[in-house]
């Protein structure tokens, strides 16, 4: 195998050392032998022998990551659409918004470090993943093999499709996902003919929101935006956030998710996906704490559709939401 690099990588490789010793050993080893296909003989690709990583200080590292945090909190504190709850609904939500408007800045607020949320694995924790058709036709927007079994299709694994769902949401440039961030509160806006509008969310770290209890003077941040798509999925210890807090100011009314009835329930959520209140679209599961609907259990269609609806229903409020803002504060 030939240890020689393009004659510009050698040229970033000496730029980049300060002594000679380090030189010598990058200039033996830490080349890519780009003759040398991965399939053919992986080992074959790096000289292990003398292999060594280019230098670092621990604080550039440091100053990698905070300083473009930093950046994105200023940038995205003024967001157009914020979405809470990286589910299914969320990042389908996400997908279809930021890929149709690159214009417009997305945030999404989600409360556990890893995204997902029920779906990482099908029904019962077995791995396969159902979907009625027509949500077939995300599948192919985002180039998931699937099996069709008719009325219906599977993916073999629910992973497969979270994660490349979520890895094209990364991808588009005015997308920011802000994990391990819990939206603790809602912002609101009474306009001067008394109408009262989500105008944001309040958010902490989750680890702090978790703390309310025993710790006190914990005080949050928040992001305006225009439109809140609230995609927290069903009750439980975080879910169906939107809906509660609205509910429990008695500004709109709460009703019990209905028993599992798969038919109902997944022509139900999608259909009524809405701007529940002024400012709030609601999607997936959480819809069904507001409207009662059925739920559908292992079946995901209408949490990829019910994310789509929700992006269709953001945009035609959007416009309207941007004017009020312009003339409010
Ligand atoms: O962590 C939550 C999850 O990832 C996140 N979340 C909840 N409250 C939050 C808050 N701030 C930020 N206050 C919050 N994030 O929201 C995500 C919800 O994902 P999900 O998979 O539970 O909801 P979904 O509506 O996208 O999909 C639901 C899928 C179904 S159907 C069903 C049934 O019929 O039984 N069960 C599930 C899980």
């Amino acid at each position: 195998m030939s240890n020689m690099a393009p004659a510009s990588v050698q040229t970033s490789v000496v730029t980049t050392q300060r002594n000679e010793d380090k030189i010598l050993n990058l200039k033996s080893s830490n080349v890519f032998n780009a003759e040398s296909p991965i399939s053919k003989a992986v080992s074959s690709v790096y000289d292990w022998e003398t292999f060594k990583f280019a230098p670092i200080r621990e604080s550039t590292v440091s100053r990698a990551m905070t300083s473009r945090y930093f950046a994105d909190l200023d940038k995205y504190a003024e967001s157009d659409i914020v979405i809470v709850g990286a589910g299914s609904a969320g990042l389908s939500a996400a997908y279809t918004i930021a890929k149709a408007r690159p214009d417009l800045k997305i945030a999404i607020i989600e409360a556990n470090v890893a995204v997902g949320g029920g779906c990482f694995l099908g029904g019962q924790l077995f791995s396969a993943m159902v979907l009625r058709k027509p949500a077939d036709s995300f599948l192919r927007d985002l180039e998931i093999e699937y099996e069709d079994e008719g009325d219906y299709v599977v993916v073999k694994h629910a992973a497969l499709f979270i994660t490349t769902l979520c890895s094209k949401v990364l991808a588009l440039p005015n997308v920011k996902l802000f994990n391990a961030t819990c939206v603790e509160d809602l912002i609101t806006r009474t306009t001067e003919d008394g109408q009262t509008r989500i105008a944001g969310v309040v958010t902490n770290w989750t680890l702090v929101t978790m703390h309310h209890h025993d710790q006190s003077c914990m005080d949050p941040n928040t992001i305006n935006a225009k439109v809140i798509i609230s995609c927290t999925g069903h009750d439980g210890p975080m879910g169906a956030f939107c809906v509660k807090r609205l509910a429990g100011l008695g500004l709109i009314k709460r009703n019990q998710m209905g028993c599992l009835d798969m038919n109902r329930a997944e022509d139900g959520i999608v259909k009524n996906t809405r701007e529940v209140f002024p400012g709030l679209v609601c999607a997936g599961m959480e819809l069904s704490e507001c409207d009662s609907h059925n739920r559908m259990g292992p079946t995901f269609g209408a949490m990829a559709l019910s994310g789509v609806k929700a992006a269709e229903e953001a945009l035609n409020v959007y416009e309207l939401r941007k004017k009020q803002d312009e003339q409010s504060y």
